[in-house]
């Protein structure tokens, strides 16, 4: 037996394991498919990448207090097929738990959604059905009575990102950041530029403006399944689910979606944000919302467009200047030309602001 297939063993599977390869392109866990023979259902197997998750029980916590609200609430609305739906988490053979220790590291296992398939660009038509399943995803857990943790304090707080990036800055321990190394301080100086307008989300919450609620925290547009005819199946990724402003969920969606290119793609200049993903995505999202969204948080989506990228710059860059400590690479420029990308596409929104709140109030 290889170490995954007894990894996979140590839960509550049905079925016998014909194979286990691996799975999906996210930046933090490692993730494999597990399949079995006969009519059993496959699995998703993840290792969870416990540096950046160090409170596993508060984690998938979180996950199954937030996937079994969802399940009620579905069934509730005489919905079927329910673990198409929503994630199902299986539990370990000795034990409820929903993950397993192998003495190093953490695992999970959840079941395969079959036939479902997962997109890096979307159509408007697709866009439309993502705002409005994210908003639905929202709405669905704005009555949640259990508590939900933090799992990342200050995750999408762009104070404490931009706070991150000087500290960075200042141990340079990658030691990236010489006195010639120019293009980098022109990169400070253009998140510099713009840090205070950037952290209006944050006023306005200490102002008691703006609210905190259930929030996905992780919409990019490949966190989401379909069905082959375009329909939203479900939401995946849960992993950062917890109380944020709901710009996270709207702005995070279309930093990957309304984008032209890929996060990574090394071709600044033709990176955009496009206009007609923003204009589907926010009808969606809108209509998804009616229930709960307040002026205040719909007057202020433009910005949180702009945010998503902004924030995003920011982490890859305080990664790029630590020495890719956070997220995977592929080679050792890559953080900076996700910075370089996010930046553009930042300043393309921007550059739009005004354009997308017309949109907005013509809706
Ligand atoms: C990470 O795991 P993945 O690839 O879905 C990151 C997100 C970033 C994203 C950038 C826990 O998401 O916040 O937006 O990379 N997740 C965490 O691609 O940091
Ligand atoms: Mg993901």
């Amino acid at each position: 037996m290889t170490d995954l297939q007894s990894i996979a063993s140590a839960f509550r599977i049905e079925g016998t394991v014909s194979g286990i390869a691996p799975l999906g392109n996210g930046l933090i866990n490692d993730t494999f498919k597990v399949t079995t023979t006969g009519d059993s259902p496959d699995y998703v197997l993840q290792r969870i990448n416990d540096a950046v998750f160090p409170d596993v029980e508060m984690l998938q916590g979180n996950i199954e207090a937030v996937t079994s609200h969802i399940r009620k609430k579905l069934s509730a609305a005489g919905e079927g097929d329910l673990d198409r739906k929503v994630l199902r988490f299986i539990p370990l053979k000795d034990s409820p738990k929903t993950f397993f220790y192998d003495g190093k590291k953490y695992w999970r296992l959840s079941v395969f959604i079959r036939d479902a398939f997962t997109y890096e660009t979307v159509n408007p038509e697709y866009s439309f059905c993502a705002g409005k399943a994210f908003g639905n995803f929202e709405a669905m857990l704005s009555d949640m009575k259990e508590e939900i943790g933090e799992v990342i304090p200050n995750f999408h707080n762009i104070e404490f990102r931009l706070w991150q990036l000087a500290l960075a800055v200042k141990a340079n321990k990658a030691g990236r950041l010489g006195p010639h190394a120019h293009e980098l301080h022109e990169i400070l100086e253009d998140i510099d530029a713009h840090g205070v307008e950037m952290c209006r989300g944050e006023q306005l919450f200490r102002e008691g403006k703006l609210p905190k609620r259930i929030c996905h925290c992780d919409t990019k547009v490949n966190n989401m399944l379909f069905d082959s005819e375009g329909n939203v199946l479900c939401v995946i990724d849960l992993d950062t689910v917890m109380p944020s402003f709901v710009f996270s969920d709207y702005g995070d969606f279309l930093r990957t979606g309304a984008s032209t290119l890929p996060e990574d793609d090394p071709d600044i200049d033709a990176v955009d944000f496009r206009m007609d993903i923003f204009e589907a995505f926010t009808r969606g999202y809108i209509e998804g919302t009616a229930s709960f969204l307040t002026p205040v948080e719909k007057e202020n989506l433009p910005y949180a467009a702009c945010l998503f990228p902004f924030m995003q710059a920011v982490r890859f860059f305080a990664d790029y200047l630590d020495g890719d400590l956070y997220y995977k690479t592929k080679y050792p420029e890559h953080n900076l030309v996700r910075t370089r990308n996010q930046l553009k596409l930042f300043h393309s929104a921007l550059a739009k602001e005004e354009e997308m709140r017309k949109y907005i109030l013509s809706l």
